[in-house]
């Protein structure tokens, strides 16, 4: 299997997050595609290649283009004041409050972009999200351009950004921006199925009212997990997309019994959706020993997750999102790609 990655991707380093009321090392950090790609060489899986440059229209098919604008200068705003810390939110806009207004100043905008204080945005932010955007691009082209499969190693992740919000980790919504340049280069219909242990709040929210793009998503329920505020089972689109939304929200403690007969029932919809190509959001902090999660997958069951998925017999695009457990995670995710290729 092809794989896209670009050194870019390490830029993006931040210092701290905030974590059960402490300030504490991110837990996305460079040494988790450091690791990715280290098992795929070790493995042979196939070529690695850099991805190319699409620039910036690409990330606005899906983007607010203010929003991109701000990500694309906010450091340079934020040094401006004389911060050389990375930027985080102190604030944000609660219910009852103007949604219509952008503030000038640089803390008011980075209140009105921001999801969380998890997240963050740092001197290199720009640059690697920009390249791990490309990477899955780059896979997609390849994909449509008739390769069987790619992965893109992507990070900073992105299923958490949305139209015009970004964090979660992620600023770019990479698998979306992906499916919408499949769409616009030819597939007609693109599932995008989304296995991290986070719901995809940013995908569903991108395509809620499309029906060309149909988004299934297995995560733990945000009753009780990040990001608490989208990812029920009552979320199933609206207008034209009404029905091409689906939602698996998981109790934590899930086991892969639980968890692969959800994963059943989302492939038994993508069958039934016959998509031209599918589109995965691949977390692997499902795993068991993930510091942030609560599911119990181990190593041994990801091989089956990529068979399960070669079954469906559609071009696919894998696009890196979560998975903390960094010493594991290379074998994690690269089981999936060798679970796929085997079948
Ligand atoms: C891409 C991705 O996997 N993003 C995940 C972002 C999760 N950020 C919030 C982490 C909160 C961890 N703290 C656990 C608190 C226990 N209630
Ligand atoms: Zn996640």
């Amino acid at each position: 299997m092809l794989t896209v990655y670009s050194e870019d991707c390490r830029l993006h380093h931040g210092r701290a997050e905030l974590n059960e009321g402490q300030l504490v090392p991110c837990f996305e950090n460079p040494s988790r595609t450091d690791i990715v790609l280290d098992r795929l060489k070790a493995v042979d899986l196939g070529e690695i290649v850099a991805p190319r440059d699409f620039g910036v229209v690409p990330l606005k098919r899906v983007h607010d283009a203010g929003f991109v604008d701000f990500l694309a200068e906010c450091w340079d705003l934020w040094t401006a004041q004389g911060r050389d810390w990375d930027a985080i939110p102190f604030t944000f806009g609660k219910r009852g409050m103007r949604d219509d207004r952008i503030p000038k100043d640089i803390d008011g905008r980075i209140a009105y972009y921001a999801m969380d204080a998890g997240t963050p945005l740092t001197a290199g932010t720009w640059k690697a999200a920009t390249a791990s955007a490309n990477c899955a691009l780059t896979a997609a082209e390849q994909v449509a351009g008739g390769l069987k499969s790619a992965f893109a190693a992507c990070r900073p992740p992105g299923h958490h950004a949305s139209i015009d919000y970004y964090g979660g980790y992620c600023f770019l919504n990479n698998a979306a921006i992906a499916a919408q340049a499949l769409r616009d280069n030819g597939a007609q219909r693109v599932s995008l199925l989304d296995v991290d242990y986070h719901h995809g709040n940013g995908t569903q929210s991108i395509f809620y009212d499309r029906a060309d793009v149909q988004f299934l998503s297995l995560h733990a329920d945000p009753e009780v997990e990040y990001p608490y505020f989208l990812g029920h089972a009552d979320e199933t689109g609206s207008g034209a997309g009404e029905g091409f939304n689906h939602n698996f929200p998981l109790p934590w403690g899930t086991d892969w019994e639980r968890w692969s007969a959800a994963l059943e029932d989302a492939c038994r919809r993508i069958q039934g959706y016959r998509p031209d190509v599918l589109v995965v959001s691949l977390g692997l902090d499902t795993f068991e020993q993930d510091p942030i999660s609560k599911f119990t997958l181990s190593s041994d069951r990801y091989p089956l997750v990529g068979a399960r998925l070669a079954a469906l017999k559609v071009p696919t695009v894998f696009v890196l999102e979560g998975g903390y457990a960094v010493d594991d995670l290379g074998v994690n995710a690269v089981n999936v790609l060798t679970g796929f290729e085997d079948a």
